[in-house]
């Protein structure tokens, strides 16, 4: 976004970010374990070719440094860095109907006046800590996973308790199982994950993609979820018992959450049979691996197969090691920690570390701590108070001039392509709104409600609706229940988005300064 606002609008544009680098997500999660489990080729930027053809993943699945170094060289390659303002923390954002602009303050006392304000905040990125009584008696170390220190630590030899399973903690046990000397995840809901069949990449395949760039990114963003691999079109209960078995089996080798769920069968979402087909098919896998019955009643799912998608490098194979127990704490919960552990109901477990990888204040999180203020003293916080609400997931009424990047109720899919894809449409929108000299673009209250009903009705068809977890806000409590994404796919969100701009912008009013619309 930066780089369009600056290098091709020639604006004069910050970023404001808390964290003293650039990288996001991938410049917190540093945990063990940490890398994308989506295709490097596509989990990146198209919008320069040179750029493409000149970085060479080394795997498919690239670990966390790996792709911090990437943002970094995109940072240093496009000489972003002048405009960055790091190791800062927005506090305020008031909208000033006297002067239309933005009134931003900082916690290191900047004060910003921008005629647009453009949030990339994350979905993922305000995390959840869960207290525990005794937590400050504990003599050992508390770490959570997207907070991670910079310096390594060395946990050979130690005591370890992980607390999650959802993609961090799969990740994180995955990795640590073999270095610690006992390691002991704390569960409370069995997830299904696949392999992820990781594997090195040969400059040469990543060639044949920058041959074809625009072809081939345009084919993954026409998709449903913006990934690489051909998405399913035929229905699980379609086939015989011995063809989707097979399918499931390719899926299986061929590694990949999202794939296994939407590469298979194109109703593994939505189809309860069909879930349930996908559910057997994993739940036999993992029975295949963990053979000790105690863990593998404690690891085996029973749910839907409706979270998020995982994978894992040899999850199940690591939970079946003599040096890693499961405790499963919706049966016995977590009481307490202790000088030496966690105390849960029915035992004490000794511990020099605790890692807490219990997720986040998901998809809202970073909007509701921030004071966001648009119109008549209207604060985001309240707007949002029974969910996130906004069109097209990029801009909420009562808001001008403010667009939110992969902002709620927006796109389910892999992000980068799709983050990309709204940076032009909203570099575009500044590019025309400055060139007419219009001084406020802002979502009408009619088509925000529309588009959020659009969300609804389409999530209510698929079984992630079925599930309390953080797309819906159950993850964190007295949260209220929403409708967090528009799950319509990518290529159908384009079309909207395509059609608003041709429409002149249909669903915003757009105002001139006041002198020349009297
Ligand atoms: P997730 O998927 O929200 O997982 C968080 C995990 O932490 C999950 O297993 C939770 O169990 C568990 N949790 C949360 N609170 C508690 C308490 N109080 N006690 C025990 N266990 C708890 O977060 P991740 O970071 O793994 O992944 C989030 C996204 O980040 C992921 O989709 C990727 O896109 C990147 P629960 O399932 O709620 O019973």
């Amino acid at each position: 976004m930066l780089h369009k606002l600056q290098n091709e609008l020639g604006l004069d544009a910050r970023i404001i970010d808390k964290a003293d680098g650039v990288g996001g997500t991938w410049y917190w999660n540093r945990y063990p374990g940490a890398r994308s489990d989506t295709e490097s080729w596509v989990y990146c930027y198209s919008f320069d070719k040179k750029l493409y053809r000149d970085w060479k993943w080394s795997e498919r699945y690239p670990r966390q440094p790996e792709i911090l170094s990437y943002l970094e060289h995109v940072a240093d390659r496009f000489d972003l860095r002048k405009n960055l303002i790091l190791s800062t923390t927005v506090t305020k954002a008031h909208f000033n109907e006297a002067t239309n602009r933005w009134d931003v303050e900082t916690d290191k006392g900047d004060r910003i006046s921008a005629k647009f304000l453009i949030t990339g905040l994350g979905l993922l990125s305000a995390p959840n800590k869960p207290p525990f009584p005794g937590e400050e008696k504990f003599k050992g170390r508390i770490l959570q996973t997207a907070n991670w220190p910079k310096e390594p630590i060395d946990f050979r030899g130690k005591r370890v308790g992980v607390i999650g399973n959802g993609s961090t903690g799969v990740q994180v046990v995955s990795e640590l199982a073999s270095q610690v000397e006992h390691l002991t995840l704390f569960q409370r809901t069995p997830q299904y994950s696949v392999p992820a069949q990781n594997h090195p990449v040969t400059p040469e395949f990543l060639d044949g993609i920058a041959d074809n760039l625009d072809a081939y990114f345009d084919r993954v963003r026409k998709s449903a979820t913006v990934f690489a691999f051909q998405e399913a079109s035929v229905g699980a209960m379609e086939v015989s018992a011995e063809e989707r078995e097979r399918v499931f089996e390719k899926a299986w080798n061929d590694g990949g959450g999202f794939n296994f769920m939407f590469g298979t069968f194109n109703d593994i979402a939505t189809n309860r049979e069909s879930n349930a087909a996908a559910c057997d098919f994993i739940r036999r896998k993992i029975k295949a691996v963990v053979t000790d019955p105690e863990k593998l009643e404690a690891i085996l799912p029973t749910d839907l197969y409706a979270r998020r998608p995982l994978c894992d490098n040899q999850y199940y194979e690591a939970i079946n090691r003599p040096n890693v127990s499961v405790l499963n704490v919706r049966k016995s919960p977590i009481v307490e920690f202790t000088e030496n552990g966690i105390r849960t109901a029915d035992r004490e477990v000794e511990l020099d570390y605790v890692i807490f990888a219990t997720g986040f204040d998901a998809v809202t999180g970073n909007f509701v701590r921030i004071d966001f203020q648009g119109r008549n003293g209207l604060k985001m916080k309240d707007h949002w108070a029974n969910g996130p609400r906004a069109f097209l997931g990029l801009s909420a009424a009562g808001f001008p001039n403010m667009f939110s990047l992969y902002g709620p109720p927006g796109p389910f899919t892999n992000q980068p392509p799709a983050i990309e894809w709204q940076a032009n449409w909203v570099a575009e929108t500044i590019r025309n709104i400055n060139a007419r000299g219009i001084e406020t673009i802002e979502a009408t209250a009619e088509a925000e409600q529309a588009w959020l009903d659009e969300c609804r009705r389409i999530e209510e068809m698929t079984l992630f609706h079925k599930i309390d977890w953080w797309v819906s806000g159950a993850n964190i409590p007295g949260k209220a229940k929403a409708v967090s994404f528009y799950m319509g796919g990518f290529g159908e969100y384009m079309k909207h988005a395509e059609a608003c701009a041709a429409s002149d912008y249909k669903g915003y009013k757009l105002a001139l300064p006041k002198a020349v619309a009297a």
